[in-house]
């Protein structure tokens, strides 16, 4: 046979069986050519790598394996709900209107049902297709196909629910009556059937090429945007609503800058201090989003990230008045059991951390450190938050900081320990806090937790007496005693290990292995607040232990620590330990300065943005801001204002980080009550790009990404868009030490 021919026949053979099926033409999208017979899913056949994960919960417990070229699940316990079994595949896309055909072979060692689903892999998980199988011993092939009915998904999850499901409960059977058996996969096979309905959507957010703060300027600070990839060379600013020219500039030449894979120009309008509203145009005609510049441009920034605290609090009810739609009934408010014992203690109040409603003493401590400084650096009274404290004369930020103080006491042990965090088993569905009724464990003391408990108590204990209000002055005896408590417990716990989640708990683990930084702090605020020698002299036997860095947590809280030695009026600046707190906190600026100077960003981060990197930058705005208090040098400010702006929107991704606020911000953040109540919170920080790709949909979504870019607004991505009070905080305290003076 001649080549032509065998080509020929080839064609036929494949064409013929493609015809019959489909109405075979193929669509493009942005992503790529969507071709009918094409194959979504890699190694379905189990001859290399697995690429099927476990997933279990609810009491289910099994093991994922190959065996003999199959997926082999050995189900030893059932569980209680359908999910309580799931192995899983990630890596795929749906588009909206295309016809699906799924197929695979099973069979197990004895007849049972089970549910095959590709679902959304986040919120309420709900299955875009679901399919009751009964699978027996006998090897069956299963053909099924379907059309994705839903707005294109890009990181979907294809799972097997194989735990105590619905139609066992409907026969009659109890888990415990299930043996245990062994489920075999084989050739999982995902391709494209029809393309002719494909439903493309162009609607998406669309990213300015003029990176700018678009929540805004304060007059006489230094103003620049960020110009990415555009021919223009100069650019004017025009008022609103009228378009006349106020400001004329030349951009400066074009650098690439590698961590967003950008030719970056700068505009600086710094010489713009009139109040307005305005908008950037460059030579090219491109126009920036509306920004204004006024000395209240901040207030309503600094009011809706505060009340995000507010409505994280846990252990009480927020009412309609000051809430809003976000309502709830008392929460979390049952006793707590106490790992490994059958001690049941009340530690109910404290703020939930983040989407999750665990709360942890390691971050709780960050986040009311930096209120508690938020006020020293900026005392302006600041009573008019909308929480049921204001409108009494005394600071909210304080009020709200004495919330989670109030229950860091309750997780104090006996012994002076500080318990590490108090969570359910594992991270609750996408529910109301009232609806997480499961039993609170109280995880086992830690000596990061007790080191960043007596640290922020003495800051609290110290801010507190000079607050002006007598009923905060009165706790701060209190809140002193317990920090010497646990100073006493940590003193006696020195080479304890870090803390690692016991097991069977599953819940954010903050791990820590070093509790020198947070013995550091810990010693740091004692002496300043008592003067004490012993305190002085284990702060400065830290100092000297090369253990402490400028960094604000929450895994080095160093940086707490030498403000609270360099800002003490008591000390003289030339103690030894006063100087080694001013050599370790300019070494820092001098690294966040020279990381700043070779990103167009002006921030220090080129090629790794670690999980809440939003964070990171903030608290470098804090410590360069430390660093202009102690240093008087305004410089330093200048370059802190910098990490807001880039938070605000002078970023690659062109996203004012926080919720609510600025032109084009995160609509879908990882929260459960933003998606429990149907309606974003505003004002909440989001973690930010994360280069490490640390969830599916990011890992999915955000392959190959330019580090600078590694975000996505999906409620998916926990590790790009989840909020945190601690990531909320540095940026109170920024935002109110940048207003001050
Ligand atoms: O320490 C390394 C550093 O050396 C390295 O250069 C960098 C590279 O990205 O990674 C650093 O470690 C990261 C660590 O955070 C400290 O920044 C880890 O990769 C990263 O996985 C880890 O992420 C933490 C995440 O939990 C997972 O443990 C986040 O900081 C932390 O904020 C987050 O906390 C969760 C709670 O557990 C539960 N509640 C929500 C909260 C926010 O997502
Ligand atoms: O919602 C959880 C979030 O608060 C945590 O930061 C994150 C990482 O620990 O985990 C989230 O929970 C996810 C879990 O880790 C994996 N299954 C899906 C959960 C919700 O999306
Ligand atoms: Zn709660």
């Amino acid at each position: 046979m001649t080549r032509g021919t065998l080509l020929f026949r080839v064609f036929l053979i494949m064409a013929v069986p493609v015809l019959l099926v489909c109405s075979c033409f193929t669509a493009v999208t942005a992503q790529g050519e969507l071709i009918p017979g094409q194959e979504l899913l890699k190694n379905g056949d189990f001859s290399s790598d697995l690429l099927f994960n476990l997933y279990t919960e609810s009491g289910g417990n099994a093991a994922l394996s190959i065996q003999n070229g199959e997926l082999q699940i050995d189900v030893n316990k059932i569980g209680r709900v359908g999910h309580a079994i799931q192995p899983y595949y990630d890596g795929f896309r749906l588009n909206e209107g295309v016809e699906y055909l799924l197929s695979f072979d099973a069979h197990a060692s004895l007849t049972r049902d089970m549910f095959i689903r590709i679902q959304l892999n986040g919120g309420d998980y709900h299955a875009y297709f679901e399919q009751q199988i009964s699978v027996t011993e006998e090897k069956q092939h299963f053909s099924l196909p379907f059309v994705m009915k839903e707005a294109t998904d890009p990181a979907p999850r294809l799972c097997v629910n194989m735990g105590f499901v619905d139609p066992m409960a409907a026969a009659g059977l109890k888990p415990e009556d299930i043996e245990p058996h062994t489920v075999w996969f084989d050739n999982f096979s995902l391709t494209i059937k029809d393309v002719s309905g494909l439903v493309t959507d162009d609607s998406g957010v669309k990213i300015s090429p003029i990176r700018i703060n678009q929540v805004g300027y304060l007059p006489g600070a230094v103003k620049t945007a960020v110009i990415t990839d555009l021919d223009a060379d100069s650019f004017t600013i025009v008022r609103s609503p009228h378009g006349e020219t106020v400001f004329e500039g030349t951009l400066s030449a074009p650098v690439y800058n590698p961590s967003s894979g950008e030719m970056i120009r700068i505009a600086d309008f710094s010489g713009l201090n009139m109040v307005g509203k305005y908008k950037l145009i460059t030579s090219d005609g491109t126009v920036s989003e509306e920004f204004p510049v006024n000395r209240q441009v901040y207030d309503k920034l600094l009011r809706e990230t505060l009340r995000m605290l507010y409505l994280q609090r846990c252990g009480m009810e927020l009412e309609e008045e000051h809430a809003g739609i976000y309502v709830h009934p008392v929460c979390h408010s049952d006793l707590a059991i106490v790992y490994g014992t059958n001690q049941k203690i009340d530690v109910s109040g404290g703020w939930h951390d983040a989407s999750d409603y665990g709360r942890y003493v390691v971050s709780g401590a960050k986040a009311a450190a930096d209120l508690l400084l938020s006020y020293e650096m900026n005392s302006t009274l600041i009573d008019n938050i909308g929480i049921p404290e204001s409108g009494d004369g005394v600071d909210d930020r304080l009020q709200e900081a004495r919330y989670e103080l109030d229950w860091m006491l309750k997780m104090q042990a006996e012994s002076g320990g500080v318990y590490h965090k108090v969570t359910g088993q594992n991270f609750p569905g996408f529910i109301k806090p009232q609806e997480e009724t499961e039993q609170m464990i109280v995880s086992p003391i830690s000596n990061t937790a007790t080191g960043d408990f007596a640290g922020v108590l003495t800051l609290g204990a110290r801010i507190f007496t000079d607050s002006g209000s007598p009923e905060l002055a009165a706790l701060s005896s209190t809140y002193l005693a317990a920090a010497e408590r646990a100073w006493t417990y940590l003193e006696e716990h020195r080479n304890d290990p870090g803390f690692t989640n016991p097991t069977d708990i599953v819940t954010g683990e903050y791990p820590d292995g070093k509790a020198g930084d947070e013995r550091f702090w810990a010693a740091a605020e004692l002496a300043r607040f008592t003067g004490k020698d012993i305190y002085r002299s284990a702060a400065a036997e830290m100092l000297a232990s090369g253990e402490v860095t400028a960094e604000l947590g929450w895994v080095e809280m160093g940086g707490y620590g030498l403000y609270a030695i360099l800002s003490d009026q008591a000390l003289s600046k030339e103690n030894e330990a006063y100087i080694m707190a001013e050599t370790l906190l300019s070494e820092s600026i001098q690294r966040i300065r020279s990381g700043i100077s070779v990103n167009s960003y002006g921030i220090n981060r080129m090629n790794e943005f670690e999980w809440g990197s939003n964070m990171g930058i903030a608290n470098d705005g804090v410590v360069l801001l430390m660093g202009a208090a102690i240093f008087d040098n305004e410089a330093l400010r200048a370059s802190a204002a910098r990490q807001l702006d880039y938070l605000l929107g002078e970023n690659a991704a062109g996203y004012c980080f926080v919720t609510g606020l600025g032109t084009i911000s995160p609509t879908y953040p990882h929260h459960r009550p933003s998606t429990a109540f149907g309606a974003t919170v505003p004002g909440m920080l989001v973690g930010g790009p994360d280069s490490s790709l640390e969830d599916p949909y990011a890992q999915n979504v955000l392959a190959s990404c330019f580090p600078a870019k590694c975000y996505a607004d999906s409620d998916q991505s926990y590790s790009t868009n989840e909020v945190c009070v601690y990531w909320n905080s540095p940026l109170i305290l920024l935002i109110s030490a940048l207003t001050g003076n």
